[in-house]
Parts: structure tokens; C-alpha cells; sequence
């Protein structure tokens, strides 16, 4: 019998909602930090498929989540391609050479950076309840490309988005090259045992409307297509944060299973304006769970009510912040726990 979690995100709309949060697995978690230090470093342990699993386990065995998310990094996709990948303390992620003023046609692939990733997603599996679902995940095209090309992360994306206007061919064949690696990446997490995947694109609300449509829209587009044709039954959550007043299109046009909304957004809007039934996920303020207290209660309160007509997922409208006290995961948890439609 599939859990909750997957059951809503084939359109039930069940009395309690599931939930899971986003980063859940990571450095708020001391049990995390220990076994990062003990493995030395962030791609050490996510190449580490023993200890990766226990860091996908981590937060089920401490909160019992209905979902348990792969440990790994969106930045491997750029890896398998052939870029340098560092996580450099206190600075972020460095890839190298980057795009901007190297050529896509001068790296030399590795695809054997991904196969390590399908053990984890078996090793979890194999550790998980019927209840818990299982997801994989990729970064969206346009996000990766704007690490790719900028050999790291930025505010506003500008390297990118300034070589897709200067050099539309050349971007487009890069996007069309992370569409292709991404679509085995993720037919090989669920051929290893993950029951649904999300695609983050965490950048997504930089982009002009003509850009989203097609730096974002397109690409999702292919890939939710590719993974239909190969896995029909696999749900695809989309996670386009910041998309804001271009979600209903990134709704429609995708042909994603499931929307991810950002705490930007407002729930009685997204409630209203997105296509009746298609579940969503989301979206308290992570700050919220930072801050605590009353009004973390009364604003997942809230978004559950504007919610109760259509499939929800309960979780945060971004990742969970690193100083994030454990006592408001679980306050949290009571509260979504004890909530019935
Ligand atoms: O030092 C450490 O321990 C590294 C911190 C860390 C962690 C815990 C990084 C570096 N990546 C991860 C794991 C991770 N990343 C997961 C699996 C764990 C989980 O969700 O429980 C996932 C799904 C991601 C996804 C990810 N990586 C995104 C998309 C989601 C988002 O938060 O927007 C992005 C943009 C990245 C890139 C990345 N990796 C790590 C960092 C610090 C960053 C952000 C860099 C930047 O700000 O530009």
C-alpha cells in the first residue's frame, strides 16, 4: 500500500496532510554534522553510499517524516558532465571550468559520477516503510545551467541570463545537454527504488516572461515528457521558486504532477488560480520554523485551511535553515499532525 505522500500526490485528498521539508537532511541536525566531519567533507558523504542512506534516515528516525529525500546534490548533474565540483567551506559550491568562457564541447562527460547516487536510493529504500515514500531529485535545467556557466552561485543569475540573451544557440544547447543527463539521472533513482521526484528550480524567478517560458517552462516540459514515456506512474513534483504570477502556466504547460510553492506565495491565490485537483506543496516560511512560537502555529494553520479543497503536502516554502532549532521541527510536526480537514 503506497503512504500518504504518495497517495496524495496522485490526487488524494486526504483528512491529514503529509509532510516533509525540504533539506531535511542537513546541518540542523547534529547527528548530520557528526557524520559529515567523520566523513570529511560534503561530496565524500554523498559518494559514501552507507552513510548517505543514514542521511537520508536521519530525519525519519528523529521526526518520522512521511518522505524520505535522497541525499546527494543538484550539483551532481554538472559533475557527471565533466565539470570540477568543490563545496567550499563557508563560500558554496565551485565548479570549474565554467561556462561563461569555456566551451560545453570542450568537457569530457563521466557518467559514472551518477551510479553511485542509484546505491544510495536502494539503500534507503531498503530501510524505509511501506508508509514512507521515497523521492529522488534533479536541479532544473535553467538552475543548473546557472551554476554551470557561472562556476558558482550568485544573487541574481546574471551570467546567465546575460549569455542567454547574448548567445541564445549556445545556451539552448547547453540546457538541451542537462535535459538528457537529467532524464537518465533521475529513470535511474526511480529504477533504484524512488517512488516520486522533485525538480528544484531554485532560480527560476529571475527570469523575464519570455525567458521562463523558455528557460523554464520548455525544459521541464521535456523532461516530464521523457519520464512519462519511460515511468508513467512516477509522479513529478515541479519546484519553481519564485516563478510567482507564471505559475498557473508552469502548471499547465509542464505537465508536472504536483506544484512546490515558495512563501512568496499566497495560498488563498494559489488555492484559487491553480488547475482544480493538481496537489500542491508548501509553503510556511522557513524563518517561520526558525522564529517559532504562536505564529509558526497560526501560519501553518492557515495554510492548511486555504488547502483543505484540493491534494496538499505540507512543507516549507524553501529549504530549512541550518540554525533551526529542533523543538520547532517537532512543534511543527504536532501541529500538521493534529490538523484534520
Ligand atoms: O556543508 C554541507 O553540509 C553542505 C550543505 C548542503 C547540503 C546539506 C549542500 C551544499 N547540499 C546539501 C544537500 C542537498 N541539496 C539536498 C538533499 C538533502 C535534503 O534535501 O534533505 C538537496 C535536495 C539539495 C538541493 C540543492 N542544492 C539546491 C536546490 C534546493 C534549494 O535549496 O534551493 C541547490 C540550489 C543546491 C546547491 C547547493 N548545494 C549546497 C549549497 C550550499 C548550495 C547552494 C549554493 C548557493 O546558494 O548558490
Amino acid at each position: 500500500m503506497p503512504g500518504p505522500l504518495l497517495n496524495t500526490l496522485r490526487g488524494e485528498n486526504l483528512a491529514q496532510r503529509p509532510i516533509w521539508l525540504m533539506r531535511q537532511a542537513g546541518r540542523y541536525l547534529p547527528e548530520y554534522r557528526a557524520l559529515r566531519a567523520e566523513k570529511g567533507g560534503f561530496l565524500a558523504l554523498v559518494y559514501d553510499a552507507a552513510a548517505a542512506a543514514e542521511v537520508s534516515l536521519q530525519p525519519i528516525r528523529r521526526f518520522g517524516f512521511d518522505g524520505a529525500i535522497l541525499f546527494s546534490d543538484i550539483l551532481i548533474v554538472p559533475y557527471a558532465m565533466g565539470q570540477d565540483l568543490q563545496f567550499l567551506i563557508g563560500e558554496g559550491p565551485a565548479l570549474s571550468p565554467r561556462l561563461v568562457d569555456t566551451a560545453l564541447s570542450s568537457l569530457q562527460a563521466i557518467p559514472e559520477r551518477l551510479a553511485p547516487i542509484y546505491k544510495t536510493v536502494a539503500r534507503v529504500k531498503a530501510e524505509l516503510g511501506p508508509q514512507q515514500t521515497l523521492l529522488g531529485f534533479a536541479g532544473s535545467p535553467w538552475t543548473i545551467a546557472t551554476y554551470m556557466v557561472a562556476g558558482e552561485g550568485s544573487r541574481d543569475q546574471h551570467e546567465a541570463r546575460a549569455m542567454a540573451y547574448r548567445d541564445p544557440l549556445a545556451f539552448q544547447a547547453i540546457i538541451d545537454a542537462i535535459v538528457g543527463v537529467t532524464v537518465d539521472y533521475l529513470s535511474g533513482q526511480i529504477d533504484a527504488g524512488a517512488e516520486a521526484v522533485q525538480l528544484f528550480d531554485s532560480w527560476a524567478g529571475t527570469l523575464a516572461p519570455a525567458e521562463f517560458a523558455r528557460w523554464v517552462i520548455a525544459p521541464n516540459a521535456a523532461i516530464v515528457t521523457a519520464l512519462k514515456a519511460r515511468h508513467p506512474t512516477v509522479p513529478v513534483i515541479g519546484f519553481p521558486k519564485g516563478a510567482g504570477e507564471k505559475l498557473p502556466a508552469y502548471a499547465r504547460e509542464t505537465g508536472v504532477d504536483a506544484i512546490g510553492l515558495d512563501e512568496t506565495i499566497d495560498p488563498l491565490w494559489a488555492a484559487a488560480a491553480l488547475p482544480p485537483g493538481l496537489p500542491v506543496q508548501g509553503n510556511l516560511d522557513p524563518l517561520l520554523l526558525l522564529a517559532g512560537g504562536a505564529e509558526l502555529e497560526r501560519q501553518a494553520h492557515a495554510v492548511l485551511e486555504a488547502f483543505a479543497d484540493r491534494p496538499h503536502i505540507f512543507n516549507l516554502g524553501h529549504g530549512i535553515g541550518q540554525f533551526t532549532p529542533i523543538a520547532h521541527v517537532e512543534q511543527l510536526l504536532g501541529v500538521v499532525r493534529d490538523w484534520r480537514k
